[in-house]
């Protein structure tokens, strides 16, 4: 009896410890996110687009890689802020275009083009008053139709880049990491490559995340999801993974110490992001 006591503590000890997800914790080398003197640069640009879901043409931000050329085509990283932040949080706090400069410097990521949009889709879309007002906060959801139907058929018509799933990607972070989930796992028909750097309250929940585990399961090619271990938001992030291990849907989880709600912590993951996204 004894004995059977013990390979069930065993059993279900090494049970609960399965995981599908590949953990790690690593943080970016020195001057990741810091310009290099001589280095080749790519090039920032803003552009308008024209959005029947919102009523007006709307602002967004694209990074396009060094030795961007018109003869190529460039898959397409959807990159998303924050409640507080619009289409120039990433570019005025996070140094995207650096970080990814440094990787293209030695070689660590695949060449992309980097669209940074406003998440908020809304007729008055600043980062203003008060940003958790409930219909400041819904916008953020009514973005999934305006990324969906106005700016990525946009971007796909104007730009050389390629316009299927396996060339599309999503990340962002809190509340832009709660739609990277949200719209990602809804659309796995339109992104193989998804990415939530400590996803917000609005990360759905079960069936409503993931409508199809079997699809999700089978044609994802990244899921990364990662959170501070400070973060006083991190229990999205655990909740995301649990329901994730209970699918069995491959992700990269990670949980990095003594890390906050911050850019410090978001660019360390951009950086990790980056260098998986699109590579086979
Ligand atoms: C909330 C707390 C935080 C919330 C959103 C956030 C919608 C988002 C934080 C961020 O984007 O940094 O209760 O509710």
């Amino acid at each position: 009896m004894k004995s059977l006591k013990i390979t069930i503590l065993v059993l279900t000890t090494l049970l609960s410890n399965y995981s599908y997800g590949q953990e790690s914790s690593s943080i970016a080398p020195e001057g990741f996110d810091k310009l290099s003197a001589g280095q080749p640069k790519g090039e920032v640009k803003q552009i308008t687009y024209p959005s029947i879901t919102v009523g007006k043409d709307r602002v967004a931000n694209i990074y396009f890689p060094p030795g961007y050329s018109e003869s190529e085509t460039y898959p397409v990283l959807y990159l998303l802020h924050g409640i507080g932040g619009d289409e120039r949080e990433w570019l005025d706090q996070g140094n995207p275009n650096i970080i990814m400069d440094n990787l293209y410097a030695s070689n660590k990521a695949h060449p992309m083009v980097i669209v940074m949009p406003n998440g908020r889709a809304m007729e008055d879309d600043r980062a203003g008053g008060n940003i958790f007002e409930p219909e400041r906060v819904e916008a953020f959801s009514t973005f999934e139709k305006d990324l969906l139907e106005d700016l990525i058929p946009f971007i796909e018509n104007n730009y050389n880049v390629y316009s299927d799933r396996e060339h599309r990607a999503i990340a962002g972070l809190s509340m832009g990491g709660g739609q990277s989930l949200n719209f990602g796992l809804n659309n796995v028909d339109t992104f193989a490559w998804v990415g939530a750097f400590s996803p917000a309250p609005n990360t759905k929940e079960g069936e409503d995340l993931i409508p199809d585990t079997e699809k999700a399961r089978e044609d994802l090619h990244l899921l990364f999801l990662s959170c501070g271990d400070q973060d006083q938001l991190m229990n999205f992030t655990t909740r995301t993974h649990d329901y994730l291990n209970k699918h069995n849907i491959e992700h990269v989880y990670r949980i990095i110490p003594d890390h906050h709600h911050n850019f410090e912590y978001w660019k360390n993951e951009l950086y990790y992001f980056a260098q998986l996204v699109f590579e086979d």
